[in-house]
């Protein structure tokens, strides 16, 4: 089947201009500039089916590489599976994910990747990927490293915090990252020195400080800093390239960017409940209601000035990506298992058919540009993981995954409305202007104007290539 996207601007991480998109089947064939008499300006006359985008932004499939479909944390489970996160995900205009397959001490790193799989395979709506938590470092998962990167797994993620559940030492992220070095692979780090944050929390704990609030004041901006400068060091001692994930302090970003700086070949991510929420407005709320917004890193102080920073660090370029550690879980039952003690409550916020919406504010209020919001959500993830050009930009040759956005809608975050498995939004009765109007994945129209029009089943494995930031 043919298809037009006739009229509209098509967005790229460089620039915005009036272009049709002409679709073969999965793949974009041609952007064709207004008044096109080219071969290409025929075939569009014959187009199966036409889109009009005019007056509305033609922009690429939101890829979204920081997602936990049914993780297992804190004796519960992640609430979205993969079917109903990715229909999340495409409603909200995301047409990759990347999602965290795992590995604990013990376990197999094939049997935990397969596992992973087993979750995904016929079950998502949209394109996905993985990367492997390496939660045991040892002699055999450092050789599987190796085995999954032929496998398109190409990215590692470590954990400097949870000791006892992910945690690696030194020593063993130092081997880990020697095997990134050799084969090519991208380590991802969380970065929080988690055996300072458990003295923390069992000295809070122990003062009878069990709120949801306590969650960020046990893991200080310092934890999050060390940590963030120990990696970066072991990262530069070993050659490895280093993508620091979910950064919510504005001092380990300056710390990253200060490496940034010197040339080193260390990245950074941020997700959007570090933008726009906060300790004060969120997670403080009366009663038991913060744990809607305990998540790790934790939602910082914007007395201390961090959201502003962060989106500073976004226009710098310090900061790489937006994506959004979707870990939903529902209030009733889940959150509520930290009732009375706040390490306890399972750690997640779900945000994945939020985020093209929440970065676009940053282009309405002028903190980004078009393009710059484009980079942050679509062509960046996709070079940083080995999916470019086949996803994150409207290229000829590349996967037909991509938006019209409508600058003109206007639409209202509501758990009432939102299409993750969760009974609260972190979001609730945020005012969005803009809004996704239709969805292309691998040139099949998704969404139309709110309804899914997709399938489970749809969404691909996708065997990713190693990063093209590589230097
Ligand atoms: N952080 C979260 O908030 N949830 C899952 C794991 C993580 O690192
Ligand atoms: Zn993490
Ligand atoms: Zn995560």
């Amino acid at each position: 089947m043919t298809v037009l996207v006739r009229g509209g601007l098509v967005v790229g991480p460089v620039s915005a201009q009036p272009m049709d998109v002409l679709i073969d089947g999965e793949k974009v064939v041609a952007l064709l500039a207004a008044g096109d008499a080219s071969l290409g300006a025929d075939l569009a006359s014959t187009a199966e089916r036409v889109i009009d985008a005019t007056g509305k932004y033609v922009v690429p499939g939101g890829v979204d590489v920081h997602t936990h479909m049914e993780l297992p944390f804190g004796g519960t489970f992640a609430s979205d599976t993969f079917e109903t996160g990715t229909i999340a995900a495409a409603h909200g205009g995301t047409t990759t994910i990347v999602d965290f397959a795992v590995q604990r001490a013990g376990e197999r790193v094939q049997d935990g990747l397969a596992a992973w799989h087993e979750k995904a395979r016929g079950n998502c709506a949209i394109d996905y990927g993985f990367h492997q938590i390496i939660g045991g470092v040892d002699d055999e998962s450092l050789k599987a490293m190796d085995e999954l990167v032929d496998e398109g797994i190409t990215s590692f993620k470590l954990f400097m915090a949870y000791p006892g559940v992910f945690f690696s030492d030194d020593g063993q992220i130092l081997r880990a990252m020697q095997s990134a070095a050799r084969n090519g692979s991208m380590v991802m780090m969380h970065a929080e020195n988690g055996t300072a944050i458990d003295v923390l929390v069992a000295q809070a704990l122990a003062r009878g400080e069990t709120a949801p609030r306590y969650h960020s004041l046990t893991r200080p901006w310092e934890t999050e800093e060390e940590a963030t400068h120990r990696a970066i060091m072991l990262a530069h001692l070993t050659g490895a390239p280093l993508y620091v994930v979910h950064m919510s302090a504005k001092q380990a970003v300056s710390t990253l960017a200060q490496a940034r700086g010197e040339g080193w070949n260390v990245f950074g991510e941020t997700c959007p409940q570090y933008l726009y929420l906060s300790l004060e407005e969120h997670l403080s709320q009366p009663g038991f209601e913060g744990a809607k917004w305990v998540c790790s890193t934790p939602l910082r102080s914007s007395a201390e000035g961090h959201q502003d920073e962060l989106w500073r660090y976004l226009r710098t370029g310090d900061l790489s990506v937006v994506s959004t550690d979707h870990c939903p879980f529902c209030f009733k039952e889940q959150k509520e298992l930290g009732l009375g003690d706040f390490s306890k409550i399972p750690n997640g916020i779900g945000g994945v058919e939020h985020r093209m919406d929440l970065l676009y504010q940053g282009v309405v209020d002028g903190r980004i540009s078009l393009s710059r919001w484009v980079e942050l959500c679509c062509t960046t993830p996709a070079r940083m993981f080995g999916l470019h050009p086949r996803k994150g930009e409207i290229l000829p040759g590349a996967d037909a995954d991509l938006v019209v956005y409508d600058p003109a809608a206007r639409t209202r975050i509501s758990v009432d409305t939102h299409h993750m498995n969760m009974d609260h939004s972190a979001y609730e009765g945020y005012e969005i202007a803009g809004g996704v109007d239709t969805v292309l994945s691998r040139g099949r129209v998704v969404i139309e104007r709110g309804a899914f029009l997709g399938t489970k089943g749809h969404g691909q494995f996708l065997r990713r290539g190693l990063s093209q930031h590589l230097v």
